[in-house]
């Protein structure tokens, strides 16, 4: 565990739930006092490194390593003729194969950049070169390089991702405006500051694993699986990460073939994943298109949507990215048709990208929104608005809270809509032609089980202590925050203790639902914390406040004492000694534990299984916002540049605001990076990746963000979280790339419907 060092910066109100305190772990991190999973220095540690494939298809037939083995420093080396032993652990779902062989180093090639060989020796330097010397033989089959391939195939229609309401086939053929578009999004990745690897040791039957994680347990259960041990005898430290974006969310092939090195060995291993190997270690966000057909009335009155989308996936496991998912939840419509396929490529799983589904599916229809409101000539505002859905027509139910109205009119205050020229290419800034455009987001609240311990010491000190995982996103802060207020002790006197395996449980920092899910348990455990103090405090013979006649007390400032301050008020340290306790320690679940077993409980833990989705309870919970997003486009090069973006959001109660505006520009950025830039781009020859590297994958740097004004809309809404809070990770990116595609039609009267809006097609 890593004791992190509390630092004051601004007002006393900061440190309380909705203050603005800075980041908690702020000064370990810039002061270089975190530790990464990678720069544990461990004794008598040696390094691995992997052996890709470069074939899209086909079977290892042999794999010479003489030159390797002769190398200087190699100790070992792994191709797919090794048994490793392990065996396939349980999905996210919580489904296991009996008994079925894992092999992370499989024979059976199927995507270029699938690791097949790795090699240890004494430093990295040594490994990276002897693994440049392994000879690899194949016989290569015929693949599917991407969606296009004519060989891609129709794909498989997911039938849980269907959704139908009224008759939309009729009443779309019936609508007097009709607009019917394709729209379609490339492969994107994740490109986190800190690679993919990790630090592996064993002590006899006993593995610890030093990866970056964005849930502990989850990654923990499946080490454990693999190698058939108990869960307990596994532990995963995560403390710090470099972001993940949803590409750490579970244990994955080289982290298996590490473990297995580091066994065999007998020796710690590190594995650090080349830049260029990260990118097919974990799939990115997949490459999807879609089929959107708007039917309107003469007023602009949506009579029907009917969507049909696809997404690419590997040719072993149907991972969808829901083109979907915006479709259904963003306006009032009666005819509704929405069906997602998947299509197997020859690529890696794709996976959770920032906005998973919410993001393609609103790039489709708030494209095609402003498009009809281009056919009918009306502001794509106004337009919005007159569809505005009152609840959920996929549902059925109310929602648990929607100011998306509150965030399209403050938002379109702010960026100052009202003086838009409706007509394509009417509004400019000398040479360059200016563009408006508008993109609303969507993300639901998910909510998963989640614990939390409170400890009280006897030198008044105050920790907070769970599993649950900061990556950046402020999860140390705002538990600090939460134990704070509670406890009425300065945040200085609180130390978090988080990214740990063998921590009280907790959802994944993923779906947007960690802060929503693990506040509710830091708050209930502080809450029973105090209610227990003040117990002893009013009971116990020893105590200098039982004769107070209070029958309660008030803490502040790190002191508890009668509510009608007659200075009788005591230290939390000064309560201990005098109650004679070494600590208190109380531990709660952030959902009602009464209703599920502790073997439940666990399951939750280490699957998505525990986890509830947005239309569980009575309401449909969802975040919302809408984004304005100004373009300038130069007439003669054609250049895009995004030069201000306002972004209204509706993500209920915020517990601390200065790191939601963070989280909100972050979603942006990555928006514009989505729109302007990111692109996987695949040889079709051998379904190599070619930009595998940060300088050919473009991503947005300090020159491509403009302006940033974020604004929030929300209100507390106690149906979604304990506190009131939505969910905020995720949502800022949801609906930019639209924004932005809107604008640069706005600008131009070119419409781009294949992202990135890259300068080949503004020409
Ligand atoms: N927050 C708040 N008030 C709320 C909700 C959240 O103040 N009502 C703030 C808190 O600081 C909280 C943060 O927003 O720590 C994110 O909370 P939440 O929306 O619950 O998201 P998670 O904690 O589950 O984090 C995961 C989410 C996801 S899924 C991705 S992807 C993502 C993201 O967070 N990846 C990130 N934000 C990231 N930020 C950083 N720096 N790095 C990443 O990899
Ligand atoms: Mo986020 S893509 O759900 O980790």
């Amino acid at each position: 565990m890593t004791a992190i060092e509390t630092r004051k910066h601004g007002d006393a109100s900061d440190g309380v739930v909705g203050g603005r305190q800075s980041r908690f772990e702020g000064i370990v991190k810039v002061t270089g006092q975190a530790t990464y999973a990678l720069e544990y220095a461990l004794e008598d540690m040696v390094h691995a490194a992997l052996v890709q494939s470069t074939i899209a298809a086909g079977r290892v037939l042999a794999v010479d390593t003489a030159a390797a083995k002769a190398a200087p420093g190699v100790l070992m080396i792994l191709t797919p003729e090794d048994d490793l032993g392990l065996t396939v652990a349980t999905d996210w779902y919580g489904n296991r194969p009996d008994n079925e062989p894992y092999r992370p180093l499989p024979r059976e090639v199927r995507f270029n950049g699938e690791s097949i060989c790795a090699v240890v020796a004494q430093t990295r330097e040594q490994a990276s070169e002897a693994a440049r010397l392994i000879k690899v033989i194949y016989q290569e089959t015929s693949a599917v390089m991407s969606l296009d391939d004519p060989h891609a195939g129709e794909g498989t229609v997911m039938d849980n991702l269907t959704s139908k309401w009224g008759d939309a086939d009729a009443a779309f053929a019936a609508a007097p405006v009709k607009i019917k578009a394709e729209y379609r999004t490339p492969r994107e990745f994740h490109v986190a500051m800190e690679p993919h690897g990790l630090t592996a040791k064993w002590d006899g039957d006993t593995l610890t694993i030093w990866e970056p994680s964005q849930w502990a347990q989850g990654m923990a259960r499946t080490y454990a699986e693999w190698f058939g041990l108990p869960d307990e005898n596994v532990r995963v430290i995560s403390p710090f990460i470099g972001g993940g974006f949803g590409s750490k969310g579970a244990a994955l092939a080289y982290g298996a073939v590490a473990a297995v090195a580091a066994r065999k060995l007998g020796r710690p291993v590190r594995l650090a994943v080349t830049r260029p190997q990260n990118f097919t270690s974990y799939g990115g966000r997949a490459a999807t298109r879609q089929t959107i057909a708007l039917g309107a009335n003469g007023d602009g009155i949506l009579q029907a949507i009917v969507h049909r989308g696809a997404s690419e996936t590997c040719v072993y496991m149907d991972y969808p990215e829901q083109t979907g998912a915006a479709t259904a939840v963003l306006y009032k419509v009666e005819n509704f048709s929405s069906e997602h396929r998947v299509i197997p490529v020859n690529t890696v799983t794709p996976g959770a990208l920032r906005g998973p589904g919410k993001n393609p599916s609103a790039y489709g229809i708030e494209c095609a929104i402003e498009e009809l409101a281009y056919e009918i000539g009306m502001d794509p505002l106004e337009l919005r608005l007159k569809n505005y859905a009152d609840h959920d027509y996929q549902s059925g139910k109310p929602w648990s809270s929607r100011r998306l109205r509150e965030a399209l009119t403050e938002g379109a205050e702010a960026f100052g809509w009202s003086r838009r020229s409706h007509q394509p290419g009417s509004m400019r800034d000398g040479k360059t032609l200016v563009g408006w455009g508008i993109g609303c987001g969507t993300f639901p609240v998910i909510r998963a089980p989640s614990a939390a311990m409170i400890r009280i010491l006897a030198n008044g000190r105050v920790e907070v202590v769970s599993s649950a995982i900061d990556m950046g996103q402020g999860t140390y802060t705002i538990l600090a925050q939460t134990a704070s207020e509670v406890l009425g002790v300065p945040v200085e006197q609180i130390d978090v203790h988080l990214g740990d395996s063998r921590l009280p449980g907790s959802a994944i920092a993923g779906g947007s639902m960690l802060a929503g899910s693990i506040l509710g348990a830091v708050h209930k455990a502080a809450v029973a914390a105090r209610d227990e103090l003040i117990g002893l405090a009013l009971n116990d013979v020893n105590s200098p406040l039982r004769d107070t006649g209070a029958n309660t007390l008030v803490f502040a400032d790190g002191r508890m004492g009668a509510a009608r301050g007659d200075g009788n008020s005591h230290s939390l340290s000064e309560m201990m000694k005098a109650l004679g306790r070494d600590h208190l320690e109380i531990l709660r679940n952030t959902l009602d534990d009464a209703t599920q077993s502790a073997a439940d409980h666990k399951r939750a833990w280490t699957t998505l299984a525990g986890v509830q989705g947005p239309t569980a309870g009575d309401y449909s919970m969802h975040s919302w916002c809408a984004h304005f997003a100004e373009v300038k486009v130069d007439e003669d090069l054609g250049t895009v540049r995004v030069s201000r973006i306002v972004s209204a959001f509706d993500c209920g109660r915020l517990y601390n605001p200065k790191l939601v505006e963070s989280q909100w520009r972050g979603g942006i950025i990555m928006g514009i990076g989505q729109a302007l830039l990111e692109e996987g781009l695949v040889d079709q020859r051998n379904g190599r990746l070619m930009n595998n590297n940060v300088g050919d994958y473009l991503l947005p740097t300090n020159s491509d963000v403009p302006d940033i004004q974020v604004i929030s809309v929300g209100v507390p809404d106690v149906n979604a979280s304990a506190l009131g809070g939505k969910g905020v990770g995720e949502v800022g990116i949801v609906g930019v790339a639209p924004a932005i595609a809107n604008a640069v039609f706005h600008a131009t009267g070119k419409r781009i419907r294949d992202l990135p809006i890259t300068l080949e097609k503004m020409l």
